[in-house]
């Protein structure tokens, strides 16, 4: 890889957060994601810049360094808010992409912010790319962006991740704006995708709406024009060494232990860990919880629920009615099977620092991730990371992108209760010579494919393509 060729990420976000305390004003990058899996890179290159969003509506400052890198915010305004992001983002593309979990909304004034703003993104991307500069372009919101950026500066590289999945054909051919989204992704050189199977996805609808040709939709390359595009699958990993680091640590088996006497010492915890939203499952996941209690297959007194959720997309329509089916959910398991000291389900609406996340994941015997959609789900692959010594069991949705690589989970279809209930009692209930053979093989996947192996080995595909 060379080390010289000017690298630019496009991400809706920026890696920073802006933050006004008692030390002043300042930028402070965001932890975990996207910035530590391509430290790595980074080290190795001379130029770094990132185009994104500062998270605050209005007027962006100027480009500015921060840790090595040229950070270049675009502004959004309340407007583009609303129906770029609330609206096209996450109102059409993240529900329709999410299998129609919920309805996805169609409207135009949404498509034509969600054009303009990509336009913006590809604009400042043009405005410091130096000649063959490398772009990478991640995720929904910017799928525009590859398409631009061809027309405009066609002496680059550009590679586009999709961190979300892509629907099954006739889910997709629903969208009015299909034909022009895949075109604008067809700008790439190389598309990355989650999983074999969205890969699939996306090429079996490529000859539905546009003149590319596919020989094969097993084969990972499209001719369009008269260009090639590499359409594959690829991946994510975490930073498998900070997690395991962590969970190391002497003040983490203490906060453990604090936190287990804090909860009566149960025989049993379980956990689950989402960021609140409905393609998560947690309201079936509570059904099932709740339903075990209820037939004294799982026993309040010996076994706890912990369940976090990351507050999220709250202006968003469903996300408020997931909030309260959640907390409805919670009281009533609580009014039923819990104690004045002993709740049956601890509920926490908050976001966590890494540091608790770890102490959580290393108190939890077992591991709920049952999302009826997910691209990969890192969740997963975190609490794999932090069990050092093989015990504990993941329960884990067939639908998660997770599923593909952590095979030795206890894998469920999250849509039925019924097996969800026994995947629970069969983890809660696991020999440890069982869970040491299961995350043996789950540690092994998650230590080899890490976040900064998927950074290198995309941009490696992308350079060469
Ligand atoms: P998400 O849908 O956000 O990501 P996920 O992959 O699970 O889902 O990542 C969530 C991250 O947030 C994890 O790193 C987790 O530790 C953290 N988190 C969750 N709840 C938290 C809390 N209460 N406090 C603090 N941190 C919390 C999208 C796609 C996924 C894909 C990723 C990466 O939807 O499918 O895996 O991008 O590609």
């Amino acid at each position: 890889m060379s080390s010289d060729r000017q690298l630019i990420v496009v991400a809706n976000r920026l890696p920073v957060r802006n933050v006004n305390d008692d030390e002043g004003q300042r930028w402070v990058t965001s932890p975990g994601g996207l910035v530590s899996a391509l430290a790595p890179v980074m080290a190795d290159r001379e130029k770094v810049s990132w185009v994104g969003w500062t998270g605050s509506a209005g007027r962006a400052p100027e480009p500015f360094m921060h840790d090595g890198m040229l950070l270049h915010p675009v502004s959004l305004s309340r407007a583009d808010l609303q129906l770029y992001y609330e609206g096209f983002s996450n109102g059409t593309l993240w529900p329709l992409y999410h299998d129609s979990i919920s309805e996805p909304e169609f409207h135009r004034t949404w498509w034509d912010a969600y054009v303009s703003v990509n336009h913006r993104f590809a604009e400042a991307v043009v405005s410091l790319a130096e000649p063959n500069a490398t772009v990478w372009i991640h995720d929904y919101q910017l799928q525009l962006v590859p398409g631009m950026l061809r027309q405009l500066r066609p002496d680059m590289k550009i590679g586009f991740f999709l961190h979300i999945p892509w629907p099954a054909r006739e889910l997709f051919l629903r969208l009015p704006w299909r034909s022009q989204i895949v075109r604008a992704l067809l700008g790439a050189d190389v598309i990355g995708f989650q999983t074999d199977v969205v890969a699939h996805n996306f090429r079996h609808v490529v000859p539905r709406v546009t003149d590319a040709e596919v020989n094969d939709v097993e084969e990972n390359l499209i001719t369009f024009g008269d260009r090639r595009v590499l359409a594959k699958t690829h991946p994510i990993g975490i930073d498998y060494d900070r997690f395991a680091g962590a969970a190391r640590q002497p003040e983490t088996a203490a906060a453990v232990e604090e936190l287990r006497q804090t909860l009566h010492n149960p025989r049993r915890v379980l956990l689950g860990v989402d960021r609140l939203d409905y393609t998560k499952g947690i309201e079936r996941r509570l059904r099932a919880y709740g339903e075990l209690l209820d037939e004294d297959r799982l026993d309040a007194d010996d076994v706890v629920l912990i369940q976090i959720a990351e507050p999220s997309r709250s202006n968003v329509n469903g996300y408020a009615s997931i909030r309260a089916q959640v907390e409805q959910q919670v009281g009533e398991i609580n009014g039923t099977f819990g104690t004045m000291t002993r709740p049956a389900v601890h509920y926490r609406h908050r976001s966590h620092g890494f540091e608790e996340l770890i102490a959580m994941y290393r108190l939890a015997d077992v591991m709920l991730v049952t999302p009826f959609r997910d691209g990969m789900n890192l969740v997963a692959k975190e609490y794999v990371a932090t069990r050092h010594d093989l015990s504990g069991a993941l329960v884990l949705s067939e639908f998660a992108g997770a599923a593909h690589e952590l095979g030795d989970a206890v894998v469920v279809n999250p849509y039925d209760v019924d097996g969800l209930k026994e995947a629970i009692e069969f983890a809660a209930t696991m020999r440890p010579d069982e869970q040491r053979s299961r995350m043996s093989s789950m540690h092994d996947a998650v230590s080899h494919n890490t976040a900064a192996r998927w950074a290198t080995t995309f941009l490696d595909a992308l350079e060469r393509s």
